[in-house]
C-alpha cells in the first residue's frame, strides 16, 4: 500500500518536473496547446493519474488528492503564463515585421487630371442637366437618313457633298453632327422632351488652327407645346452666363440651317471682341413630321456648338491641334 501511494506521489512529482521543463522550452502556441492536451486532455497524463486514484484505499485518497490538485494547479498556471508570454512575443514580432520606415522616399505616382475638352463637356452638360435636360448618346456611324434626310437636308445640299462628309461602305457615313442622336431619341419618346447630345463628329475639313477632321459637338433640343424663339433665347443666355461665369453681351444674328426656321447664330462679346459661339433655331416642322410628331401641336428649339471652339476661347488655346497631340507640357497647364 505504501508503495502504491509512493508510486502515485512519485508519478505526480515526475509529471510536474517534466511539465515544467517542457513548458519552459516550448516556443510556439501550437506546441503549448499539444502539451496542454497531453496533460489535461481526456486521455492526458494527469487525467490518467487522477483516474487511477479510485484504486487507492479510501483513507489515502485525501492526501494524494490534495497533492494532485496542487500539481494540477501548478501545471495549469505554468501553461497560462507561458501562453501569455508567447502571445505577447508573437504580437511583438508582428509589430517589428510591420514597421514602416517613415524616412524612406515616397513612390512617385503621376497625377492624372481631366482633359480640357472633357472639362468643357462636363461643365456644359452640368449646366443643361441643371436646366432639366437629359443626356442622350448614339452611334458615330450613321445612315444618310439619320444624319441628313430626317433633318430636312435635301439631297443637293452642300453638306452632303463627298468633299464634306466621310462616306463608308454599305451606304454608311460618319455623323457630321449629333443631331442624328436627337432624331433617334424623338423616334422613341413622345414630347415633352429636353435632351442634350454630346459626342464626336466628323467633317472632311482641311486641318488648320481652327479646323479638325474629328471634333466634338454638343446639341440641345426641346420639344413641347407652345415653345417659342423666346424660350430658346432665354435658354442660350442662361447657358452662356453660367459657362462664362458672368452676364456678357450677346447678339442673335439671322442665319440658315436646313433643320431650323428661323435660324440664328449667336455671338458673344468676350474680352473686347465679338465671337461666334453657337448656332440655333426653331425646329423645322419637316423634322417634327419625320419623327411622327404633330407640328400643329408641338414646336421645338435646338442649338449646337463645337466643344473645341469653347475650349479655345475659355482657355486661350491658339491652335486646335494642340488639343489632340497629347503633349504633356500643354496638358499640364489645365
Ligand atoms: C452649329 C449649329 C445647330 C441644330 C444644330 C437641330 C437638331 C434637331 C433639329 C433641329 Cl434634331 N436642329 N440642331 C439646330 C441649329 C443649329 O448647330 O453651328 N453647330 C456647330
Amino acid at each position: 500500500m505504501t508503495t502504491e501511494l509512493n508510486d502515485l506521489e512519485a508519478q505526480l512529482e515526475t509529471l510536474r518536473q517534466e511539465a515544467k521543463n517542457a513548458i519552459a522550452t516550448s516556443n510556439t502556441l501550437e506546441q503549448l496547446e499539444q502539451l496542454r492536451i497531453g496533460y489535461f486532455g481526456k486521455k492526458g497524463q494527469m487525467s490518467q493519474i487522477l483516474g487511477s486514484m479510485g484504486k487507492l484505499a479510501a483513507d489515502r485518497r485525501p492526501k494524494i488528492g490534495a497533492i494532485a490538485n496542487i500539481i494540477k494547479e501548478a501545471i495549469a498556471t505554468e501553461l497560462d503564463n507561458k501562453r501569455t508570454s508567447l502571445q505577447s512575443a508573437q504580437i511583438q514580432a508582428k509589430l517589428e515585421a510591420e514597421t514602416i520606415d517613415v524616412t524612406m522616399p515616397g513612390v512617385y505616382r503621376p497625377q492624372g487630371k481631366i482633359h480640357p475638352l472633357n472639362g468643357v463637356i462636363d461643365r456644359a452638360l452640368d449646366i443643361f442637366v441643371g436646366l432639366g435636360y437629359t443626356v442622350a448618346t448614339g452611334p458615330e456611324i450613321e445612315s444618310d437618313y439619320y444624319n441628313f434626310e430626317a433633318l430636312n437636308t435635301p439631297p443637293d445640299h452642300p453638306a452632303r457633298d463627298m468633299q464634306d462628309t466621310f462616306y463608308l461602305p454599305d451606304a454608311k457615313l460618319l455623323r457630321t453632327h449629333t443631331s442624328s442622336v436627337q432624331i433617334r431619341y424623338m423616334e422613341n419618346h413622345e414630347p415633352p422632351i429636353r435632351i442634350v447630345a454630346p459626342g464626336r463628329v466628323y467633317r472632311r475639313d482641311t486641318v488648320d488652327a481652327t479646323h479638325a477632321a474629328v471634333f466634338h459637338q454638343i446639341e440641345l433640343l426641346a420639344v413641347d407645346e407652345g415653345l417659342t424663339f423666346t424660350d430658346l433665347k432665354g435658354t442660350i443666355k442662361e447657358f452662356l452666363r453660367q459657362m462664362f461665369g458672368q452676364d456678357l453681351p450677346i447678339r442673335f444674328r439671322a442665319s440658315y440651317f436646313p433643320f431650323t426656321e428661323p435660324s440664328a447664330e449667336v455671338d458673344l462679346q468676350w474680352q473686347g471682341r465679338w465671337l461666334e459661339v453657337l448656332g440655333c433655331g426653331v425646329v423645322d416642322p419637316n423634322v417634327l413630321k419625320a419623327v411622327g410628331y404633330d407640328p400643329e401641336k408641338y414646336t421645338g428649339f435646338a442649338a449646337g456648338f463645337g466643344v473645341e471652339r469653347f475650349a479655345q476661347v475659355l482657355h486661350k488655346i491658339d491652335d486646335i491641334r494642340r488639343v489632340y497631340t497629347s503633349d504633356l507640357r500643354f496638358l499640364r497647364q489645365f
